[in-house]
């Protein structure tokens, strides 16, 4: 075994609370290598499936549309793939499972001033892996807080099963369930500089609010992986990357559990 990146406080923490941040867990040089390569990818325009802007004009004042997520972009951009396998990350995430990680989403996020947050969710109603649960790996590229719509936890939901979503409010959420915060927990502000990495597994509630700010744009670069335990993933993850690149299936997962599949679809995450 290598040396260790995390140290053993680290673990414990994301093991009592449901996540972790590492700071500077990027540096600058990479975060600045993984912001042009999307600025590239929005400027190049339209990946079908995947990357689906339209003109200012056709998002009738929802700037979200002109600039949504980036879905599963190591599929088509080596930029993405590199970090997604990055051996810091992979390799913390590995730690955190406890196994080794294989990669399955990598996303990103423009959120540009003005644009709506995304509801609270746990990501594994969404992901489908079992037994277990994923964890994601969430790369601030600007500096976030509250204003500009940075993220927000609720510690030790992590412990939970996952709870059924409801409908959410399309003036402030893109996405359109919500997870409504549990009696006794409360959701928190997760103020991040760029290269700072918050790690979270699939069952903790998250979210962010709109982008408030003038004009700051709160980029993120957002991966999730699994465990080499995993037995089954929702077919849309199902290619999952290993630190070398190499590439394994799993069992597809069609059974949404108990909560139905009313908002699990393809884009539901
Ligand atoms: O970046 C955000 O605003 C939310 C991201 C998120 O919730 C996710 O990737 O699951």
């Amino acid at each position: 075994m290598g040396k260790s990146i995390l140290s053993k406080e680290e673990i414990q923490q994301f093991n009592a609370d449901g996540y972790l941040v590492v700071r500077g867990a990027l540096n600058l040089v990479e975060v600045e290598e993984i912001k042009s390569a999307f600025m590239q990818i929005h400027a190049q325009g339209r990946v079908d499936k995947y990357f689906e802007p339209v003109s200012m004009e056709e998002a009738q004042g929802d700037i979200l549309k002109v600039y949504p997520r980036v879905m599963q972009a190591h599929y088509y951009n080596d930029t993405s793939l590199h970090y997604m396998i990055h051996p810091k990350v992979i390799g913390m995430v590995g730690e955190l499972l406890g196994e080794e990680a294989f990669g399955t989403q990598s996303m990103f996020y423009f959120k540009p001033p003005g644009a709506k947050g995304q509801a609270l969710h746990q990501d594994n109603y969404y992901l489908k892996v079992e037994p277990g649960t994923c964890i994601a790996a969430w790369t601030a590229i600007d500096y976030c807080d509250r204003d500009n719509g940075g993220m927000m936890v609720v510690p030790k939901s992590g412990e939970l099963e996952i709870i059924c979503p409801t409908v959410a409010d399309p003036k402030v959420s893109f996405t359109q369930a919500i997870v409504h915060v549990p009696k006794g927990m409360k959701a928190i502000d997760v103020v991040m500089e760029p290269g700072d990495t918050l790690f979270f597994n699939g069952k903790v509630i998250h979210g962010s609010g709109p982008n408030r700010s003038k004009d700051r744009f709160r980029r993120a670069f957002i991966c999730h992986y699994v465990g080499a335990s995993t037995t089954k993933i929702g077919s849309f993850f199902n290619k999952l990357y290993g630190a070398d690149g190499a590439v394994v299936e799993r069992e597809a997962n069609e059974i949404t559990g108990p909560c139905g599949d009313e908002f699990a679809g393809l884009y539901g995450h």
